[in-house]
């Protein structure tokens, strides 16, 4: 007998669930950053899968827990310097015209745990980045609807997600100029689906050749302003000093800019450092992007830098899409290559030879090096040894394990210093530290999770 759900397909089921409620989808693989609030890194696999990141490989950074929205109650204000605030329904922000454009999304942050010296916060390697078609309406549009008056200088983004103890509310702004840019979006889509509700459902804002940071999501308040806003995450959160710095100098942040646009890279994801090859035809293969200017040129060594060749470009381009390349290469003889990738823009602009630091690991885009060993007995990639249990003190657990859990804490490489900052910090944001436990807990801390060098 035929039942009403099979007159339908599984996609137009799927787009009628997302009618009244938001659906979070499974990922697949992911390497766990935060489990709770969810930070998921796509491992290196996931880039040889698909020219658009499939969505269940598609990386994830949430600073708060998830907002419960509800989509039918959901409303998105638009208010501030425009001449009529407007409170628009899903229904109505879809009858403006819809644009489509594939875009990277990178995190600020991504490639922060190949720093060395490195830096508290998230150590993320590659995979902080995916590559995605998105759906939606011009902001501009949205913005010309509510009227703009003259002096706007800032368009400001809330969210519905809720801070964690007393971490600041996250919000972040985008000059004016850009948010009139026809490619930035407030989208409802990614990949021809509904945005699932890690993504930022029911609408998020996308930025094209901008840091994720201001890619809002579960955007519910816009706001036009006259003024820099100052919250936490625009005053303090992802600045960079905009010129390099010695390693493990802080910044005061009224010293360093807002972080803007990508920075140009480039990666190999066919191959892991220190991986046996055979002495035969080896396929190169990895992704390059850029920030507004698309790759033009994508060049690999095989001999430490001493000589370049062209990669072959996927045929898959888009203005802020990424790249495919790949490169067949047979090493000429057993021995212990260094390999490495970098690209070009349209605009000129390249990779550098050596990383600049800067105090929050921003604009990882250092030329990769691996180092491949070409053998006649190539021996399978051992999986890293499990690190031995050791006993956690109570004062650890009590303290730092209520808000999230322990992943954040132990990819950590923080000297005593860096330690002692980051508790202040926790301190700050809700942590019971105390008098009597601080010197446990830093203690604690710089023992098991000491500055060592990654790998
Ligand atoms: C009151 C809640 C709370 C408690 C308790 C807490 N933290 Fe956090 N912690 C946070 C928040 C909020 C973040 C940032 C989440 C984000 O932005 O993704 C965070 C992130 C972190 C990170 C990731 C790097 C960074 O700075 O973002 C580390 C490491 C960390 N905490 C260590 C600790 C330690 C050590 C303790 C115990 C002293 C602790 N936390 C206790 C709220 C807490
Ligand atoms: N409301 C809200 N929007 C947010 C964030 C957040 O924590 N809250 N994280 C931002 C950051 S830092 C990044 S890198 C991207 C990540 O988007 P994704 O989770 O869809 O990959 O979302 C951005 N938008
Ligand atoms: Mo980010």
């Amino acid at each position: 007998m035929q039942t009403i759900e099979m007159r339908f397909s599984r996609r137009h089921l799927f787009h009628l669930a997302a009618a009244t409620t938001i659906t979070a989808a499974p990922k697949r693989g992911m390497i766990i950053r935060s489990s709770r609030a969810e930070d998921l890194e796509m491992p290196l696999e996931g880039f040889l899968e698909n020219y658009l990141t499939p969505i269940d490989r598609f990386f994830v950074r949430s600073h708060h827990f998830l907002p419960s929205i509800d989509m039918a109650a959901y409303r998105l204000t638009v208010n501030g310097k425009v001449t009529t605030p407007l409170t628009l329904s899903l229904d109505e922000l879809k009858k403006l015209p819809r644009v489509e454009l594939i875009s990277v999304l990178e995190c600020a942050g991504n490639g922060r745990g190949l720093y060395e010296p490195s830096m508290p916060g998230l150590q993320w390697t590659y995979g902080s980045v995916g590559n995605a078609k998105w759906a939606g309406v011009r902001l501009a549009d949205v913005l010309k609807k509510a009227g703009l008056q003259p002096g706007a200088i800032e368009v400001l983004f809330d969210g519905a997600d809720v801070p964690v103890g007393k971490q600041p509310e996250f919000q972040r702004g985008i000059p004016f100029n850009k948010a009139m840019d026809p490619n930035t979006l407030l989208a409802y889509e990614m990949n021809g689906e509904p945005l699932t509700k890690e993504h930022g459902a029911p609408i998020r804002v996308i930025v094209p050749g901008w840091a994720g940071d201001c890619w809002v999501k579960w955007v519910t308040r816009i706001e036009v302003r006259d003024t820099e806003f100052d919250g936490f995450f625009m005053k303090t959160g992802y600045r960079h000093p905009g010129k390099p710095v010695a390693p493990l100098s802080g910044v005061d942040p009224a010293q360093m800019k807002p972080v803007t646009t990508l920075a140009i890279k480039s990666l190999i994801a066919s191959h892991v450092d220190g991986q046996d090859i055979a002495i035969a035809p080896t396929k190169l293969r990895g992704v390059a992007w850029s920030h507004e200017s698309p790759v033009s040129i994508v060049e690999v060594s095989t001999d430490g830098g001493r000589t370049w060749r062209q990669a072959r470009l996927g045929k898959d381009a888009a203005r802020f899409g990424w790249r495919q390349w790949e490169y067949d290469w047979t090493p000429p003889q057993a021995a212990f290559y260094n390999v490495m990738v970098r690209a070009k823009n349209v605009a000129g602009d390249n990779q550098p030879m050596a990383q600049e630091w800067n105090p929050s690991g921003y604009g990882h885009n250092v030329v990769q090096q691996l180092h491949l060993n070409a053998t006649a007995t190539p021996k399978p990639p051992s999986a890293p040894a499990a690190e031995p249990t050791q006993e956690v003190p109570a004062v650890f657990k009590q303290t730092c394990l209520g808000c999230h859990g322990v992943e954040g804490i132990e990819q950590q490489r923080l000297n005593r210093t860096q330690w002692e900052r980051e508790v202040e910090k926790m301190q700050r944001w809700g942590a019971r530290v105390t008098p009597d436990n601080k010197d446990l807990l830093v203690d604690y801390l710089s023992k098991r999770y000491p500055y060592r060098p990654r790998k």
